[in-house]
């Protein structure tokens, strides 16, 4: 019998991203990825001109979204990250998870849901209300106390390395520090917050994850690959 050679015959045998290089969900999911060492096909679609496969294969149409080997489709980021990590863990970031007196699931749904409600309406004030732009930074800021606390004398909020928190939470922390940088270094407070931040920014496997890629529209692009290491 002959062979099929079909799109979703090549998609089966690889793991697929869909991804948005600047969401901070997919950044969070993209640096689960890279910390698994395992490699993926990354189509970077434009939000604004969502690719019908894309649509179809997740009506919802957020990124990040994986795609399976089995074609089964896994929607939500923090799924992706324990998914991914859950394969392939070498660095321990999922370690946190499997200790009894941590919440991981209670702070980074707290960071998904409130930090980013007021973080929206202090980023993007414009298109809310920006007689409220200072409150919301005050509430954003607020949660952002919650970490500074839980950071330790090592920098990190779980034991002496990075884990599922640094990966979940600061990607949404660097949206707040983006929506005015010069407040966040002049004015902002939680000062290990603030470091924190800067190593997560400053490391090889965020440098990677932030490559940027050709947009992806349908099978005829071409395939590419994540993560590329120099
Ligand atoms: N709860 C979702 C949130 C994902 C999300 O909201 N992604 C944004 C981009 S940062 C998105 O795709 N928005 C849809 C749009 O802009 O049309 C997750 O964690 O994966």
């Amino acid at each position: 019998m002959k062979e099929k050679h079909s799109s979703q015959d090549r998609i089966n045998r690889e793991l697929v991203l869909y991804s948005f290089r600047r969401c901070p969900f997919a950044i969070r999911a993209r640096m689960s990825i890279y910390y698994s060492t395992i490699k993926c096909q990354i189509r970077e679609i434009s939000l604004k001109n969502k690719p019908a496969e894309f649509i179809s294969l997740s009506p919802k149409a957020t990124v990040p979204v994986l795609l399976k080997e089995d074609l089964s489709v896994i929607e939500e980021s923090l799924d992706i990250v324990k998914w991914i990590l859950g394969q392939s863990d070498p660095s321990g970031l999922l370690i946190p998870l499997h200790d009894e007196n941590e919440d991981v699931d209670y702070f980074v749904s707290l960071f998904d849901n409130k930090f980013k409600f007021h973080l929206d309406r202090y980023k993007y004030s414009s298109r809310y209300d920006v007689t409220q732009k200072q409150k919301h930074r005050d509430s954003a800021s607020e949660i952002l106390k919650l970490i500074d606390d839980k950071i330790t004398e090592s920098g990190f909020m779980y034991g002496n390395k990075i884990s599922v928190y640094e990966l979940c939470i600061l990607p949404l922390v660097r949206q707040f520090m983006i929506a005015d940088p010069r407040w966040f270094e002049e004015h902002f407070k939680f000062e290990k917050v603030k470091k924190s931040l800067q190593v997560f920014t400053e490391s090889q496997a965020f440098k990677v994850t932030m490559k940027k890629y050709d947009e992806w529209i349908d099978d005829k692009n071409k395939i590419q690959y994540f993560p590329i290491l120099e």
